[in-house]
């Protein structure tokens, strides 16, 4: 047996001398070099206590290391678990808690604030920073640059996505070798990627769309990407005349469109933008084909699922929708039953294919709430699909917010400030931002007695949750709109609040 996914995306390329990485100071990291970082980590991860199979939790800041480390998990069959760098420690703690994680990689700044999480877990705490230090990195540095590879089937588990839920705490989602290898053969292939592609890569590394989307695109292919550490418009203007190719949430469109300095020549060289993650603007992308002569390709796809539609290369780039169902993805528009609906009425969306996840980590009755037994996933996302077959997104049946392409799930935030003091009841809904496309906002009732103190519901938020999902706003309110079954009517809260950025 081999391992299906490091075999793929990078053993066939151990001396490979073309580039992978472009750092933006210059450096280049070639596949070859790539290659002995990775099975250095993969050594690293070893040599900690790990075996094939455990869990391996990292909250690092975006850099090649980072990249290597994770890559070095799969080359050891090791199920690695990506965090969001904003993660407070509460956050942290259960993750780590909840995969059973026996190692936790931290940023060296955040070492001290983690090293009780890790404790009260039972995992060991090792450091990897985004400057090549880090505990973990000056191991690795001791390591040969050969590992021998473990062997890993399609249907073994690479790596756990937390996902939020509607209730209740977050879910692991568990992504087997295949449900990525599938996903990334798919879109090379559909995207019409090759060795000469040059994507300009802003997006962070824990996330299905920088990691599983971006990345392992571009080693499936062979081909290499600008590794910026964060979003920054004016350095991707700077490197689009070496590039060839963006992905990006809408946010990354809008802020190029706020560049003044970008136009049809400073995108001459580009073939391709790519958009997903949240919905992107029928507008923007009207202004984008003015101002840049590209029409964006969006696409569309989850944590679960990784990428399940997408607008086609060649064909028709139809604004406001998603696009087809990629080769081998099957979807429908369903109603509450699972019943398949007529073409163009509006339903939930369900898909089924290769690249749909194997559920979620030691929850059984959530797996079973989203995934039938047939193999369809029920997304919540509200869809119709048109008679040619187009998916378009008109809204969701589940009870989330996107922010700049994060998922906040109201929930956690409801359920936080209802325990605050002289607060009665919450709620939390998304309201439109020109920037982040949505925001959070929440509306308190007090209670009768007490009126609760903002200040102090403002620290708790910023102990318990990343900066991304605070509310932008915390307004008082007298009553909550509930309808005759009592249940809150965010429809309304939306529509009163709507002009809240953008009037
Ligand atoms: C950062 N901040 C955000 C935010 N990102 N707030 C709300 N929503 C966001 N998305 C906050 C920070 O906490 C900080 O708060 C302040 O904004 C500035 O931080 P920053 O790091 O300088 O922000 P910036 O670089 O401007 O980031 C914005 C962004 C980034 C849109 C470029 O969020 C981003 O790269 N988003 C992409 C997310 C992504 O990859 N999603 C894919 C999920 S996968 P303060 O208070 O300290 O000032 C998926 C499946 C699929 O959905 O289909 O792809
Ligand atoms: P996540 O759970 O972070 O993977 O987020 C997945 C969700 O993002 C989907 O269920 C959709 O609601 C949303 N999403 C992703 N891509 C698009 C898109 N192109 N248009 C609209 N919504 C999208």
């Amino acid at each position: 047996m081999t391992n299906t996914l490091y075999d793929h995306l990078l053993g066939a390329q151990a001396d490979n001398p073309a580039p992978f990485l472009h750092l933006p100071d210059g450096t280049r990291i070639s596949y070859a070099q790539f290659t002995q970082r990775v099975a250095q980590f993969a050594g690293a991860a070893r040599m900690s206590g790990l075996h094939p199979g455990d869990r391996l939790a990292l909250q690092v800041e975006k850099s090649a290391d980072a990249l290597a480390l994770i890559f070095g998990c799969i080359q050891a069959g090791i199920v690695f678990l990506p965090l969001n760098t904003g993660y407070t420690a509460d956050e942290i703690a259960y993750f780590v808690e909840n995969s059973g994680a026996r190692l936790l990689v931290c940023d060296p700044a955040k070492a001290d604030a983690l090293t009780p999480v890790a404790l009260q877990a039972g995992a060991t705490l090792q450091t990897l920073g985004a400057n090549g230090d880090g505990t973990l990195a000056r191991l690795a540095d001791t390591l040969p640059g050969h590992f021998a590879t473990e062997p890993r089937g399609p249907d073994d588990l690479a790596a756990f996505l937390y996902t939020s839920g509607t209730t209740g705490r977050s879910k692991g989602a568990m992504l087997t070798q295949n449900n990525l290898l599938s996903n990334a053969l798919t879109l090379v292939d559909h995207w019409r990627f090759d060795s000469s592609d040059v994507l300009l890569h802003a997006l962070p590394i824990f996330h299905t769309h920088g990691l599983f989307v971006a990345t392992n695109v571009i080693l499936a292919a062979g081909a290499s990407m600008v590794f910026f550490p964060k979003l920054d418009p004016k350095a991707l203007l700077d490197w689009m005349p070496r590039a060839t190719t963006l992905m990006g949430v809408p946010t990354f469109y809008t802020r190029l469109l706020d560049e003044p300095g970008f136009d049809r020549t400073a995108s001459a060289n580009m073939r391709l933008f790519i958009s997903g993650s949240a919905p992107l603007l029928a507008e923007t992308h009207r202004q984008f084909e003015a101002r840049t002569g590209h029409r964006i390709l969006e696409r569309y796809g989850m944590t679960e699922t990784n990428m399940n539609t997408s607008n086609p290369y060649d064909g028709e780039r139809r604004a406001g929708t998603v696009g087809l169902p990629l080769p081998g993805v099957e979807v429908k528009v369903c109603d509450d039953q699972g019943q398949e609906l007529p073409r163009d009425e509006i339903g939930i969306l369900e898909v089924r294919g290769p690249n749909v996840f194997k559920g979620y980590w030691q929850m059984p009755e959530k797996t079973a709430e989203e995934l039938r037994p047939d193999g369809f996933f029920i997304t919540g996302d509200l869809a119709t699909q048109g008679a040619d077959g187009y998916v378009t997104i008109v809204g969701r049946g589940k009870d989330l917010v996107i922010s700049g392409g994060y998922n906040i799930y109201p929930k956690e935030i409801e359920s936080l400030l209802d325990d605050q003091p002289g607060v009665l009841e919450s709620a939390v809904f998304g309201v439109p931002h020109p920037d982040f496309g949505e925001s959070p906002v929440a509306v308190l009732v007090a209670e009768k007695e007490a009126a609760p103190d903002l200040e102090k519901i403002t620290a708790a938020i910023e102990k318990s949750l990343a900066r991304f999902k605070h509310p932008k706003r915390i307004i008082m309110v007298d009553a909550l709109p509930r309808n005759t079954m009592g249940k809150v009517q965010k429809n309304i809260l939306r529509d009163s609040f709507q002009d809240l950025f953008t009037g």
